[in-house]
C-alpha cells in the first residue's frame, strides 16, 4: 500500500514542480527580457545625452578659442534612475506604463544643466543651441523671466536631437536646463532644504529662501554690470535681451 501510496503522491509532486518550474522559468525569460528592454530604452536617452552634450563642448571650445571668453562654468548631466521613472509615472497617474507612453509623457529622463556667468550668456547659450538645424524645440519653460513662487528660476528646454543607432535615426527628447551660478548655488540649496525636512519645510525659512533668491538676481545683474564696465563690453555686444518667452510653448 505504502510504495502505491508513496508513487502516487510523488508524481503528484513531480507534476506540480513541473508547473511551477515551467511558469517559474517563464516569469525569468520574462523578466530578462523586460530589463533588457528597459536598459535599451535607457541607452537611448544616455546617447541623447552624450549628443547635447558634445554640442555644448563644441560650443564651448569654439567660445574660448575665438572669442576668448567662456560663458560656461559648468555642465552637469544625469539619467534618471528607475527609481525616479517610476515615482514620476506614478506622480502623473500613468496607469498602464508601457515604453510607448513613458517616451511621449517623461521628457526629463535625460537631463543635462548648464551653468553659465551671466543672464546673458544663459539666453545666449540657449539661442544657439536651440537654433541648431537638427535640434527640435518642443516645449520652453522661462522660469528667468516668469520666476517660481518660491523664486526658483531656470530657463528649461525640452528639446529633441537625432541619435544614428544601427536600426536607423531616432529623435531623443533631453531635458536642458540654462541658469547662473548664483540661481544655481540658490535651487541646489533649496533643494537640499527641501529634502531635510521632507517636503515640510518650516515657514520662516520658506521665506528666508524667498529672499535668497532675490538676493542671487541681485547678485547676477550686478555681476553682470560689474563684467560690462570691466571689460568695456557695449550692451549690443552682449546678447540681445531676452524676448518674454511662454511657459510650455
Ligand atoms: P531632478 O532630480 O532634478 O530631475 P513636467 O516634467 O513638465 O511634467 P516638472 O518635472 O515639474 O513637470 O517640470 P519642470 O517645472 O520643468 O521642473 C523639472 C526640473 O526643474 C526638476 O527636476 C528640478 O531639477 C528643477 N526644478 C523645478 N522647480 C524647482 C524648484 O522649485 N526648486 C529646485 N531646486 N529645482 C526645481 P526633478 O524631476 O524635480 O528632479
Amino acid at each position: 500500500m505504502m510504495p502505491i501510496h508513496s508513487g502516487f503522491r510523488s508524481r503528484t509532486c513531480n507534476v506540480d514542480l513541473m508547473t511551477t518550474l515551467q511558469v517559474t522559468e517563464d516569469s525569468i525569460r520574462k523578466t530578462r527580457e523586460l530589463r533588457d528592454e528597459f536598459q535599451r530604452f535607457l541607452r537611448e536617452y544616455e546617447f541623447g545625452m552624450r549628443e547635447v552634450e558634445t554640442k555644448i563642448s563644441i560650443l564651448r571650445d569654439e567660445f574660448t578659442h575665438d572669442h576668448a571668453y567662456n560663458p560656461i562654468e559648468h555642465v552637469k548631466s544625469r539619467l534618471k534612475t528607475p527609481d525616479s521613472i517610476v515615482e514620476k509615472i506614478a506622480r502623473k497617474g500613468i496607469d498602464e506604463p508601457d515604453f510607448d507612453r513613458i517616451r511621449s509623457e517623461i521628457t526629463d529622463i535625460a537631463g543635462v544643466r548648464v551653468t553659465c556667468s551671466f543672464v546673458a550668456d544663459v539666453y545666449q547659450l540657449f539661442d544657439l543651441l536651440t537654433q541648431q538645424d537638427d535640434v527640435t524645440v518642443r516645449v520652453v519653460k522661462d522660469y528667468i523671466a516668469q520666476p517660481k513662487e518660491n523664486g526658483y528660476k531656470s530657463l528649461h528646454a525640452i528639446i529633441e536631437v537625432p541619435v544614428f543607432l544601427s536600426t536607423g535615426a531616432l529623435a531623443v527628447p533631453v531635458e536642458v536646463q540654462f541658469r547662473t551660478i548664483a540661481m544655481d548655488f540658490w535651487a541646489s540649496l533649496e533643494h537640499k532644504i527641501y529634502y531635510k525636512f521632507s517636503n515640510q519645510v518650516p515657514s520662516h525659512l520658506v521665506d528666508s529662501l524667498t529672499d535668497a533668491a532675490a538676493a542671487a538676481a541681485e547678485l547676477d545683474t550686478r555681476m553682470e554690470r560689474l563684467h560690462r564696465e570691466a571689460h568695456g563690453v557695449p550692451r549690443r555686444q552682449l546678447a540681445p535681451p531676452p524676448p518674454p518667452r511662454v511657459v510650455g510653448v
